[in-house]
Order: structure tokens, then C-alpha cells, then sequence
């Protein structure tokens, strides 16, 4: 099965994130984006890739563990940036070097389960909230701007989430993936 970890924000920080984004929605060319759905939106920490499904509960393990030697931390959504013109995102302010040494302990946690070694590879790790992907033709200059001066409410981070990735069907015009939370581990407490 396709899997990433996560985290994922409270319902009233989404709340907030919501009414910014549909002032965007009000851009030119919104309508060529295809925008992530807010039950679905996520700070990834690791992607993992295609699992096997013998591995998933030695990797529940280590991410149970991952998350246990972590304190909880403070975290705000805040103003916005792109990939290109592939991906437009939200930021992220707060104690973001917390949320990296999360992300390493869970990206070492999937390579010592054998979940997708080396697929983050290369990429690094920079901290993201995505609302729309493009195909390049739109620039999303503009979205960005859009997001500036966007101050989130704080909240605590106190569980990482492994989340399920069901791709569309191929050919499936607009569909978007559907992720369904499959286990959460609390940060130490
Ligand atoms: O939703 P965000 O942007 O956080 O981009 C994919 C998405 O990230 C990313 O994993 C998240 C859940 O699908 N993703 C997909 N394929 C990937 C890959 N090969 C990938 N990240 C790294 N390597």
C-alpha cells in the first residue's frame, strides 16, 4: 500500500486556512489549479512509497517509538510558497526545527522497517501544506502573494499520523487521491 506520515492541523487552524484559500479560488486561472481538498490537508513528514504489507507492523513500531522520543511542539500555519509552477503551498512557522527532527526520526524509522528506502532521497525535507498542484502552465506567482501575511492560529503537534494514499484511477479527469489516516501515535507526553 502507498503511505506517508503526517501531521496533521486541528479543524479550526483548517478552518482559517479555508477562508484564505477561497479568496484565491477567486484568482484568474484558479479554475485551471486542481486544489487539495481540506479533509485531506497535511504536513508530510516522509513519504514512504509503495509497503509491503508484511512490513507495516514493525514499521507501526518504529513510529510509535519515533514519536514517543519526541516532546510535543508548537506550530502555526504561515504565509504560503510554490514548487515551480507544480505545487502551491502553505508554510509553516513556529518550532519548525521540532518538526524536521520529527521528520528525520520518522524517515529513519521507514528505512529501518524497509518501507521505501531512499525514496525521499534527494528531495529533502521542506515543511508544506499543499492547496494546489498545477501542470505548469498556470504561474503561481500570484497564489502566493495571495497567501501573504497569512498567520495561522498556534497549535500543538502532539501526534504523527500514517496516512493511506489511494491514487485515482488513471484518466480520471480532476480526480484527486483520497487518504484515509491509517494509525496516530501521541509525542511524548
Ligand atoms: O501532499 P504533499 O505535497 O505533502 O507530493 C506527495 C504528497 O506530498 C508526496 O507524498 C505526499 C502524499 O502523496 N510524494 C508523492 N510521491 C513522492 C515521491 N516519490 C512524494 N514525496 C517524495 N517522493
Amino acid at each position: 500500500m502507498r503511505l506517508f506520515v503526517a501531521v496533521l492541523p486541528p479543524e479550526r487552524v483548517v478552518a482559517e486556512l479555508d477562508g484564505r484559500v477561497d479568496d484565491l479560488k477567486r484568482l484568474p486561472d484558479a479554475g485551471a489549479l486542481r486544489w487539495t481538498e481540506r479533509a485531506g490537508w497535511h504536513l508530510t513528514l516522509a513519504f514512504l512509497g509503495e509497503v509491503d504489507d508484511a512490513v507495516v507492523a514493525d514499521l507501526g513500531a518504529r513510529l510509535g517509538r519515533a514519536a514517543w522520543r519526541t516532546a510535543p511542539f508548537a506550530l502555526a500555519l504561515r504565509g504560503g510558497g510554490r514548487f515551480g509552477d507544480r505545487a502551491l503551498w502553505a508554510g509553516v512557522a513556529g518550532e519548525a526545527a521540532a518538526l524536521r527532527l520529527l521528520a528525520e526520526r520518522v524517515s529513519a524509522a521507514g528505512r529501518r522497517a524497509g518501507a521505501g528506502p531512499g525514496v525521499d532521497a534527494g528531495r529533502g525535507f521542506h515543511p508544506h501544506l499543499t492547496l494546489a498542484r498545477g501542470r505548469g502552465e498556470v504561474g503561481l506567482r500570484p497564489f502566493v502573494e495571495g497567501l501573504g501575511g497569512f498567520s495561522g492560529a498556534e497549535w500543538e503537534v502532539g501526534e504523527l499520523v500514517l496516512v493511506r494514499s489511494h491514487l485515482p484511477r488513471a484518466g480520471l479527469q480532476g480526480a484527486r487521491p483520497r487518504y484515509e489516516p491509517l494509525s496516530t501515535w501521541p509525542l511524548r507526553t
